[in-house]
């Protein structure tokens, strides 16, 4: 008999009361009044139709203002938490407190409507329950020590937010809207309403709580990855305490909630060990609209929170017209994270009183409910009248303050920042490069060959698999300088040497721990027990720490995670990686608004490094490619670093530069795939001991070359094998390695070796992909003017073909055409 029979038959009236409580607990949120204009009806419901006391009195502990989904969670003791704080008295609110919340939120709104006619500021009114709300939750965190609480949210009742609760001055808000400085912002900056903003909340309680809003894109729930990550980063800075001390809030629409994957991914990731933030609440500023779209056409269940339904965590539905019950929820839920360390849902039904903004007119499409809208007055006027309170004094008192602070607007002589930066982020810097950032990152060979040996040494007694142990005496051998470093090797010694010289490491991808590609090892697992061994985690004598996380199967969600990391641990060396590089357009919102953009926009930075495996190998349209042209079209202003390391000892330059200048920039590196075994893309011990990145790895030549191949990356091993082959040293091989900021002054110096040659770009990439049409202007600049001719496959629709042996004939073209088979140079080489 299935569970919901069992409760169908246990519901009639002369059934024992614990069944009829039972009844209300898990069906009783379906009829609750939550809806203030009654357009979401309560739900028939056969289970609930009962009488007698017990049924009434269970009816008011569920069916009220407040709707709970808790029974679908398995873990008995979290059901009953909830279940004895719904089932007594609801503790008194300041009801003071409350009414003059709601005031502020609709005079803040009043005050922007009439004096920014025609603006858009996505107004708060039909939900100014959410200052309260806010104000419970907050007021509770203060109550169990927390110090920090970090917001996200979107456009609706932003500015109100930051006014209120983040207690920015209005007057900063308005200056926003004077738009009094915009020449400081040509070509760059963003629009008030997506601004971050740092402040202090005072709790009833007399303590201060740091809060900062963070800044985010129009993309909807791109942010909450960020959040995350930004929180974690900050809990890990306060060490074992860290989820206590930080609390993490989002706010959300409803369409935006139930409709945007990345929220999803997001709430995947919160129970896992390499992503937890201790929970987060999460408010669904539920209007019952999305832009001009009804719920019924936005999602496909009852409530917009339903995606969340599939944790086992408890969802909050509360009537935004009943702020007493919209306080206790507040409470509840910081109360129930600080219990159990979990996320917690709150869904705040209310109404939007304008159009989506408030230049358009939502009367087109909801004709009926904006009737309703136009004739429901704003909720302080009736919880006023509700208890028994007099608004004017305080709306008289607050308008003049909050006109006071428009007239102060005026003044402000630049919009000002609203934002202040930690402390940590006074080493770092952002801006155009200077080659003032360059800092040794060779490491001496004695340290290498220390660290080396402890990074192939399990602890006595773990039992490690056969083939990993004979990559361990491989590597062994790496360090003792008999035999060349490999790429993994050489990526082990860089993380190894950034640890013990005290940065921190964070890398996460899907299977990274191993390493897709089965060669990167970082965690070791027993073959007798499963145990695991992170050898970098023993390498610091000063508790600096490293993670290693195989991430959930998520691009977006992690990628926005790790950006958001990284925003609030500079000092730390923190990567994400693509399994194939051609993955990472699952996040492409997080590229584009964050990483690509967030310097340009809102003046933060973000030292992130992107690990794009990449490489032309027959193995299909969608593993070839990790779309380098898509980041080096986002290249500007030196916003990125876009690098192809060639060798072994070329990435492990690369990754301690970027760790260890002050220049904090996210880097894309394309990564190796066949390249990390092939021998002439090792390097012996020496290369790591000496020497730094080179941007550019000239031709070994003597500048008497008559043909010169500029590549990047892996075809440039192949160019030299075949040049070897043919034994012709007429022809030259230079590898551009960094490709953005391009590396200008090196490459026209190697170049300007060759007085008599031809130029040639060479890549695997079809014509309308690769590096072609971003680097031939560079080229030709670099050559002062000479022709530079280009080799690459013809322009395709989708990156490779799907044959192997199509791959291996286009691939022989290629190097053929490369190398100047006249004939076939004459009928398809040129640009
Ligand atoms: C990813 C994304 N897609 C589309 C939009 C365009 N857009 C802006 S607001 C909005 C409606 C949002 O509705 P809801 O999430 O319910 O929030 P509300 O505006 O009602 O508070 C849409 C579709 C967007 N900003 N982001």
């Amino acid at each position: 008999m299935s569970q919901q029979q069992t409760i169908v038959s246990a519901v009639s009236p002369q059934d024992a009361p614990e069944r009829v409580w039972e009844a209300f607990r898990r069906w009783g949120y379906l009829q609750a009044s939550l809806d203030p204009l009654g357009d979401l009806e309560p739900l028939p419901m056969p289970e609930l139709e009962v009488t007698g006391p017990d049924a009434e009195a269970a009816r008011r502990c569920y069916c009220g203002s407040i709707g709970v989904e808790f029974m679908h969670m398995p873990d008995r003791e979290r059901r009953q938490w909830i279940q004895e704080r719904m089932e007594s008295e609801a503790p008194e609110p300041d009801r003071a407190r409350i009414l003059e919340l709601l005031i502020r939120a609709e005079v803040f709104e009043q005050v922007l409507q009439t004096r920014y006619l025609g603006t858009k500021r996505f107004s708060l009114e039909g939900e100014t329950a959410l200052l309260p709300l806010l104000d419970a939750i907050l007021n509770a965190a203060a109550e169990q020590g927390a110090e920090k609480a970090m917001l996200a949210m979107s456009h609706r009742g932003r500015l109100n937010v930051m006014v209120h609760t983040v207690g920015r001055d209005a007057a900063e808000v308005f200056a926003h809207f004077e738009d009094v400085d915009p020449r400081s912002v040509l070509g760059s900056g963003d629009v008030k309403y997506h601004m971050g903003a740092t402040g202090n909340f005072h709790a009833a309680n007399g303590r201060d709580l740091g809060i900062h809003l963070v800044s985010n894109p129009s993309h909807l729930e791109a942010v909450d990855p960020v959040l995350m990550g930004r929180t974690r980063s900050k809990q890990m800075r306060r060490g074992a305490e860290g989820t206590r001390l930080v609390v993490p809030i989002t706010m959300h629409g409803d369409a935006a909630f139930a409709g945007q994957g990345v929220w999803a991914e997001t709430l995947t990731m919160s129970n896992l060990e390499g992503y937890t933030v201790g929970g987060s609440i999460s408010i669904i500023v539920n209007n019952l609209i999305g832009f001009t779209t009804a719920p019924r056409d936005s999602n496909s269940s009852r409530y917009s929170s339903d995606l969340a339904k599939r944790l086992p965590i408890p969802i909050f539905h509360v009537n935004a017209e009943d702020p007493d019950a919209v306080v206790r929820v507040g409470r509840i839920a910081l109360e129930y994270r600080s219990a159990f360390g979990s996320p917690v849902v709150i869904d705040l039904i209310g109404y939007r009183r304008h159009g989506h903004s408030e230049v358009d007119d939502p009367t087109i499409t909801q004709p009926l409910r904006y009737r309703k809208i136009e004739a429901h007055p704003p909720l302080y006027k009736i919880y006023a009248e509700n208890t028994g309170t007099d608004p004017n004094p305080t709306l008289e008192r607050v308008r003049e303050e909050i006109e006071a602070a428009r007239q102060r607007a005026k003044e402000l002589e630049n919009s000002p920042l609203m934002r202040k930066l930690p402390r940590y982020w006074n080493k770092y810097t952002g801006g155009r490069y200077q080659e003032s950032f360059e800092v040794p990152t060779a490491v001496p060979q004695q340290t290498l060959v220390s660290i080396g040996q402890s990074l192939v040494k399990p602890p006595e007694g773990f039992h490690v698999h056969p083939k990993v142990k004979k990559l361990l005496e491989q590597r062994l051998e790496m360090v003792e300088g008999k035999r060349p470093l490999d790429y993994g090797m050489a990526e082990a010694l860089a993380f190894g040497s950034l640890i013990v010289h005290g940065v921190p490491v964070r890398l996460t991808g899907q299977d990274s721990r191993r390493g897709t590609f089965n060669q990167r090892h970082a965690v070791l697992t027993d073959i007798e027990n499963e145990e695991e061994y992170v050898a970098l985690q023993h390498l610091s004598d000063d508790g600096t720490w490293c993670e290693i996380y195989n991430s959930p199967l998520s691009e977006a969600g992690v990628l926005g995670f790790e950006y958001g990391f990284s925003r609030d641990y500079p000092e730390a060396l923190v990567l994400w990686e693509a399994q194939f590089g051609d993955f990472a357009n699952g996040a492409q919102i997080i590229i584009d608004q964050f990483i690509a953009a967030s310097e340009d926009k809102w003046n933060l930075l973000s030292g992130l490094v992107m690990l794009l495996p990449h490489g032309y190998e027959g193995q299909g349209p969608e593993h070839s490619s990790a779309r380098m042209e898509r980041y080096l079209q986002l290249a500007a202003r030196d916003n990125i670093q876009v690098c192809y390391p060639s060798t072994a000892a070329q990435y492990f330059h690369l990754l301690r530069r970027q760790a260890l200048r002050s220049w904090r920039k996210p880097l894309v590196v394309l990564t190796p795939k066949s390249m990390l075994r092939n021998p002439s893309a090792a390097s012996p011990l020496d290369a790591l001991a000496n020497g730094a990145f080179q941007p550019v790895i000239p031709d070994p030549g003597d500048g008497s070359a008559k043909r010169v191949l500029i590549c990047t990356g892996k075809i440039g091993h192949e160019l030299n094998a075949a040049r070897k082959r043919r034994n012709d040293d007429s022809i030259a091989v230079v590898f551009v390695e960094q490709l953005y900021p391009f590396p200008q002054a090196q490459l026209t110096a190697e170049l300007e070796r060759y007085t008599d040659a031809d130029f040639v770009w060479v890549q695997e990439e079809p014509a309308n992909m690769g590096a072609f049409s971003y680097i031939m202007p560079q080229l030709e600049r670099a050559t002062g003017g000479r022709p530079v001719l280009s080799v690459k496959r013809s322009a395709a629709a989708s990156p490779a073909t799907g044959s192997h042996k199509a791959h291996e004939m286009e691939q022989k073209t290629l190097i053929t055409l490369a190398l100047g088979n006249p004939e076939v140079e004459s009928a398809e080489g040129g640009h």
